[in-house]
């Protein structure tokens, strides 16, 4: 078996913008696994190219010929198959994700139009937070088809929820799959109900107040880890769960994933960006499915709405007014 002979002639393309922490990790997920070629921008000058070069000095190593280019100009992004942005700055603590909300919003706009004059056939995939109101934004400045643009958070809390289930059994966590839905914050909707065990369900195998206690940990597990990293926010779990998307999306793959979507009347909500089932594949969001939900669960998910909503408004004031 030689991974060279995996190559293709004409090797896919990801831009990656944000050569952060989340970044600069999806970056060599995305080569290491021999999914594409990267291309690393960043506004820092020289720091792209460094790791850039760091990552390809590694490429003997890790058994793989992807290039990966480091930059601060977009036309070295031209062509991409995918676009992530990344870009913007995370949470320190104590810090709501909405305190980030004016300064990203401005990065991931001039991002994605400038990402979309080089690359108008790409799909995009909004990494930065609060992330449906940068997913939202994104969409809006560019005026992409919604199958071709989506915002990562789902695969990340449902990896967390996931985690945690799987340390409370004692299980194998590739035997436990769980989905959460909604915003990417404290209102995110997990869903316990259709969480499993290799197919058995949890609520067969916990009381209810140990998933309760196991769903707030979910909700709370992005600040658990700002609080003790205290200069940043997770980026190892944000990279992988960025990466099934886009391998997903490259190998046309059709796997089921939460991906923070643009409704049309799906579980009743219109014109918002939040969490729900998609199936991802070669031209991007190939169908929203849509769940059967309780009552609870459908209240909830229009809470997340409601909000997300909100903070759209608030940052076309501010802008309005500057
Ligand atoms: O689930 C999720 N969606 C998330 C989101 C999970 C984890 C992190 N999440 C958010 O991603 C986080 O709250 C931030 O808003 C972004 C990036 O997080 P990261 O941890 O990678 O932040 P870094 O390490 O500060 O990297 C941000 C980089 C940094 O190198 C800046 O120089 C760069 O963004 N930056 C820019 N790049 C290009 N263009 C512009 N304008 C720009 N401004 C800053």
């Amino acid at each position: 078996y030689s991974p060279f002979s995996q190559i293709k002639r004409h090797s896919p393309r990801v831009t990656v913008i944000g050569a952060g922490k989340v970044g600069s990790t999806l970056a060599q997920r995305i080569a290491e696994k021999n999914l594409a070629d990267v291309v690393l921008l960043d506004v820092v000058e020289g720091m792209p190219r460094g790791l850039a070069l760091d990552l390809m000095e590694a490429r003997g190593i890790e058994l793989h010929n992807r290039r990966i280019i480091g930059t601060t100009d977009y036309a070295d992004t031209s062509d991409s198959d995918i676009v992530v942005i990344t870009a913007g700055f995370p949470r320190k603590p104590g810090m709501t994700r909405d305190d980030l909300l004016l300064t990203n919003a401005k990065i991931v706009m001039e991002a994605a139009n400038k990402s979309m004059s080089y690359s108008p056939d790409a799909i995009y995939i909004v990494v930065t937070n609060p992330l449906d109101v940068m997913t939202y934004l994104a969409w809006q400045a560019t005026g992409l088809p919604r199958d071709r643009i989506m915002g990562m958070a789902g695969v990340l809390d449902s990896a967390r929820f996931e985690t945690f289930i799987a340390m409370e059994l004692g299980v194998c966590s590739l035997d436990v799959k769980a989905m959460v839905l909604g915003s990417h914050g404290d209102l995110m909707v997990p869903l316990p109900r259709y969480a499993t065990v290799n197919g058995i369900p949890i609520t067969e195998l916990l009381d209810a107040a140990t998933i309760e206690r196991l769903v707030q940990r979910t909700r709370n597990g992005g600040a658990e880890i700002v609080e003790l990293m205290q200069t940043g926010s997770a980026f190892y779990t944000p990279a992988s769960s960025t990466c099934v998307m886009v391998e997903s999306i490259l190998l046309n793959q059709s796997r089921l994933l939460p991906v923070a979507a643009y409704l049309q009347g799906e579980y009743g909500l219109n014109d918002i960006f939040t969490g729900v089932p998609c199936r991802l594949g070669s031209s991007g969001i190939e169908e929203i499915m849509e769940l059967k939900l309780t009552d609870a669960e459908i209240d909830a998910l229009h809470t997340c709405a409601h909000e997300v909503r909100k903070n759209i408004t608030r940052a076309e004031e501010i802008f309005a007014a500057v």
